[in-house]
């Protein structure tokens, strides 16, 4: 069977770095096309690339002939259209989050895949591929803590680009921990609350940072969210369940740890997210390349949980500006 030939749309931080796994460590795919808005970026990126080509128009890289999937790592609001694309050309596609930027435009790409009957777009939502998530997802579904009852969880970047600003917190960085909750209790988000805290003094002038998210679930579980992305430390990412016999937590960087002289202890922790998730991002495409070679398309979150995440987000942003608890409102999920 031939490599899975696939176009990257986008050549940013994440574009480059799916490039470079796909080309290096994935088996059964490699990069036919690269797309990005900076033509000349692109063009860099394709000449490092056997067999690899620039093409400036992001539709027509979907269109491509030599095109057999995509992986769209372009920015949020260009994913609508680019998706579209796609499932016009039944490409299937690696959407990196968000799915969409609104809840309207992701209800209706949900709809149009509906409509062609098989699922072609999986969402980049990678903590489902990280084994100590993976692992606390066993240990849930195994009934090692019983009924879980409650989430408690810490999403610190030590900083944000200068473009971050106070709805990028929940649109950006809360969104993994909307698909943990979805993903780890299986079940849809009812409401959420924003707490503001006083700022740090070292956030850029004007950034809410940091945020404390409450989230209940349908069911009726408490979920918190420590949102801090300017800590100026590392990259720190802590869940911790607490069910009715017992609790587990991950994300405690325990790797090596070291003694030394004069009498300290200590070890590393994760600079950022593509340290920290490398192994979770290698794994999620790997497994994507494979259901799409066996023409399975999708083995991982869906188009819905793309749109669900979309849902609690934008009430996230609004509960953000009026510190109230907003419920989420999602449509009725066909079939
Ligand atoms: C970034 O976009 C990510 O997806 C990271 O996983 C997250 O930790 C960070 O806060 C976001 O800005």
């Amino acid at each position: 069977m031939s490599d899975l030939r696939i176009a990257v749309l986008g050549a940013g931080v994440m574009g480059a770095d799916h490039v470079a796994r796909i080309t290096a460590r994935i088996s059964g795919a490699r990069v036919s096309v690269v797309n990005d808005y900076l033509t000349e970026k692109a063009q860099q990126l394709a000449a490092s690339i056997p067999g690899c080509r620039a093409v400036a128009d992001p539709l027509e890289a979907v269109a491509d002939v030599q095109v057999d999937a995509v992986l769209l790592a372009s920015p949020g609001p260009a994913h609508d259209k680019q998706l579209l694309a796609c499932l016009e050309h039944r490409k299937p596609v690696l959407c990196e989050k968000p799915l969409t930027t609104d809840v309207a435009s992701a209800l209706e790409i949900v709809r149009r895949e509906a409509e062609l009957g098989a699922p072609l777009i999986q969402v980049g939502f990678m903590r489902r591929f990280d084994h100590e998530y993976a692992a606390l997802k066993a240990h849930i579904d195994g009934g090692g803590l019983g009924q879980p009852l409650v989430m408690h969880c810490v999403h610190r970047n030590p900083a944000v680009p200068p473009s971050f600003d106070s709805s990028m917190v929940v649109r950006d960085s809360l969104v993994h921990e909307v698909d943990v909750t979805r993903f780890l209790f299986g079940e849809e988000i009812a409401s959420i609350q924003i707490v503001r805290p006083s700022p740090n003094p070292l956030a850029p002038q004007g950034l809410q940072d940091p945020q404390i998210a409450i989230m209940k679930t349908v069911s009726g579980r408490h979920v918190d969210v420590e949102l801090f992305v300017t800590t100026g430390v590392a990259y720190e990412v802590r869940t911790e369940v607490v069910g009715e016999r017992g609790s587990a937590m991950i994300g405690l960087d325990v790797g090596l740890v070291r003694t030394s002289a004069p009498g300290t202890w200590g070890g590393t922790i994760a600079p950022g997210f593509r340290e920290r998730f490398g192994q979770a991002y290698d794994t999620e495409v790997q497994r994507w390349v494979d259901a799409v070679r066996s023409g399975v398309n999708v083995d991982g979150p869906t188009a819905w949980d793309g749109y669900a995440a979309t849902a609690v987000c934008e009430a996230g942003v609004r509960a953000l500006d009026s510190g109230d608890v907003v419920p989420v409102e999602l449509a009725r999920r066909d079939g």
